[in-house]
């Protein structure tokens, strides 16, 4: 049995396919199109009632989700992969730490820019999705601050790189603009890092080929 991902291309999904590919463990990626809004059929809904992806079957049959679980629970299937820290150890607080910080601050913005319409009236939606996108960019300048380079903690590579990197390419959540002019340049270079990982590259390629 295998490890069966349900989401997008580009979405929040890439973090899960990107850490299932460091791991080398078999797993099967089923497309939830958010562009036809597959994420609130019954069929998706009864996985995630939340209607979000990414959503993980366990080759047990268990289901996550919520991206950072995810991510923690792959890392804990494969200690051999390192992908986080020693246990209990200064660096793998940090890593929960900005993990954390990543999950509950900025990802929730990223409904609020994406759909302002879920919270506000049709004229005030822009205006919102601008405070949404101003909130996205000062998070993640606290995180760019935060970078260490060439991978976000001293310790090397982590899941939280993956994190990052995934965040760093949501342009149409952050503002393409605002991207093109450069305010994030270490969270760049640890893109560019991640998606050339011999175990990621195929999957960068195909969830943000056009924004390498
Ligand atoms: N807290 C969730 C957020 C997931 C999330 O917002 N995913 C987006 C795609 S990147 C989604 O499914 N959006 C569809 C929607 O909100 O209808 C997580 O960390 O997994």
């Amino acid at each position: 049995m295998s490890y069966i991902l349900y989401g997008d291309k580009g979405s929040g999904a890439f973090s899960a396919e990107a850490v299932l590919a460091e791991t080398g463990a078999p797993y099967e990626f089923n497309i939830i199109s958010l562009e036809k809004n597959e994420q609130r059929e019954p069929s998706f809904l009864a996985i995630n009632p939340s209607g979000k992806m990414p959503a993980l079957r366990l080759p047990e049959g268990q289901i996550v989700t919520e991206s950072l679980a995810i991510l923690l629970t792959l890392a804990d299937h494969f200690p051999n992969a390192r992908l986080l820290p020693p246990q209990a150890g200064p660096a793998r607080t940090q890593a929960y730490r900005w993990l954390a910080f990543m999950a509950s601050e900025i990802y929730p913005m990223v409904e609020i820019s994406d759909y302002p319409d879920r919270f506000v009236a049709k004229d005030e939606a822009k205006a919102l999705r601008q405070k949404a996108r101003e909130r996205i960019r000062e998070r993640l300048l606290i995180v760019e601050r935060m970078c260490d380079g060439p991978w976000f903690l001293p310790s090397g590579f982590s899941i939280v790189d993956i994190y990052a990197a995934m965040f760093s390419r949501w342009r149409g959540s952050i503002g393409a603009d605002w991207l093109k002019e450069g305010h994030i340049p270490k969270l760049e270079t640890l893109a560019q890092a991640v998606s050339k990982r011999p175990a990621i590259a195929p999957v960068w390629q195909r969830h943000f080929g056009d924004r390498s």
